[in-house]
């Protein structure tokens, strides 16, 4: 198969034949196709993800669709978000070595990454909902947060390099206007695709539509998320974009990928961790998750403490972009300067970190792409007690964020409220 034969999704029947003189994928998985083991196990919202197997390893082969797969070929999306897939795991491992699956091979034309096979990872997001607590999970990701935001940004790179990476993801408006519609606005509204817990949050969504603080809130933010092209983010860092075992951390699916806010990652990932506190709660048929929820906050704390460290110590020792120049602070004595200039950007940085949490939450639970976090407690009523306190935390964090000056304060709120007994 080359990339210049017309765009043909692969299937479980198909790929062996189509793929069976690709070298990189014989090389890595040995060339007798008649042992190749393939299996489907994309069950993200958008792609085929397969797994090859053969004789002497094996391999992911991950392949776009012309349309969103959760919705179907009603929604078409362009075979494009490969190409800035592709990109951005490139960008990733140059930035942050070691934090993203190797790259075997790239066909534009096919849409289709051949990448390595991560075992015994699984995905993030499973691990907590089983409650399992895994010990490097704050130190890796928050190293990989700062060091791709802060290196993708115009702190580091040299400037046309970086106007140059701002042209070539500008294009990924289809995944930016998912984003733009499904995280900023569509919650807050009677969108067509939206769903939530019906009748149990009912009141609350109403309540939230209602509420005009939180509307012009989330306008804001989706105003620095389109207009603040500040560095080269992930673009969709939730928990299930992320692979881990006890003692490995991988990024994957950077498909939404573009120049926006340093702080949208984070806070996006954050979300994600205060989402799975919350939904401990409908996840203890097996026994109390206490110590459960009292880990996923102190994640919260170290990742943002590892990213808040990382960033500040790449501040001063790879300031080599055009902005706060070293010859106007360090060069002329002034290193109180850029400690002050720091202080200022990471301040920005938390408090739209948390705006972005607060939106994120909001969309999980009242759009249309929902977590497996809140979809698996099978019990509704029990299912709405989590997704309600989440969502009074969320709009909570979005509307006063500006107020809000440590995550040990975030985090009593969040324990206040998850004790709640009415909502
Ligand atoms: C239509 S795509 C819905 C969601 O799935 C992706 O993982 C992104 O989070 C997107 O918002
Ligand atoms: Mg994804």
């Amino acid at each position: 198969m080359t990339g210049k034969s017309p765009f043909e999704a692969l299937s479980v029947e198909t790929l062996a034949a189509r793929l069976g003189a690709n070298e990189a994928l014989c090389s890595h998985i040995g060339k007798d196709t008649a042992r190749w083991k393939v299996r489907e196990v994309g069950d993200g919202n958008l792609n085929l993800v397969f797994i090859v197997e053969g004789a002497t390893g094996a391999a992911v082969v991950k392949q776009a669709l012309p349309y969103v797969r959760l919705v179907g070929d009603s929604w078409p999306l362009p075979l494009k978000r490969s190409f800035f897939e592709y990109h951005a795991l490139t960008r990733q491992e140059a930035r942050a070595p070691g934090s993203v699956p190797a790259i075997h091979h790239f066909d534009e034309g096919q849409a289709l990454i051949i990448m390595e096979y991560l075992s015994p990872h699984i995905i993030l997001r499973r691990a907590l909902i089983e409650g399992r607590q895994l010990p490097n999970i704050a130190r890796d990701i928050g190293l990989f947060m700062a060091r791709t935001l802060f290196r993708g940004s115009d702190l580091h790179m040299a400037t046309q390099d970086r106007k140059a990476d701002l042209a070539l993801f500008a294009d990924n408006v289809e995944l930016c206007d998912i984003t733009e519609n499904l995280v900023f606005s569509d919650p807050y509204f009677d969108a067509k695709m939206n769903r939530h817990t019906s009748p149990q949050l009912d009141r609350i969504v109403a309540e939230l539509r209602a509420d005009r603080d939180l509307k012009v809130e989330a306008q804001r933010l989706k105003h620095i998320f389109a207009a603040n092209a500040e560095t080269l983010l992930h673009g969709d860092l939730h928990s299930g974009s992320i692979m881990v075992t006890d003692s490995e951390t991988r990024m994957i699916d950077p498909e939404f990928a573009f120049y926006g806010p340093i702080a949208f990652d984070v806070g996006m990932l954050l979300a994600n961790f205060w989402m799975a506190f919350f939904s401990q709660r409908g996840h203890e048929q097996n026994g109390k998750r206490d110590a459960m929820r009292a880990y996923l906050l102190d994640v919260t704390v170290e990742t943002w403490s590892v990213f808040r460290t990382e960033f500040s110590h790449l501040w001063r020792t790879e300031r080599t972009g055009m902005l706060y120049q070293k010859s106007l602070f360090e060069d002329q004595g002034d290193r109180l300067g850029a400690e002050q200039a720091l202080d200022h950007m990471l301040h920005q940085v938390w408090a739209d970190m948390l705006g972005f949490a607060g939106v994120e939450v909001h969309r999980r639970i009242l759009g249309l792409a929902h977590n497996a976090d809140f979809e698996t407690i099978a019990n509704a009523d029990l299912r709405a007690t989590c997704e309600a306190k989440a969502l009074k935390f969320g709009r909570h964090i979005a509307v006063n964020r500006r107020q809000i000056h440590s995550i040990d304060e975030v985090n009593t709120l969040a324990a206040l409220i998850e004790r709640e007994n009415r909502i």
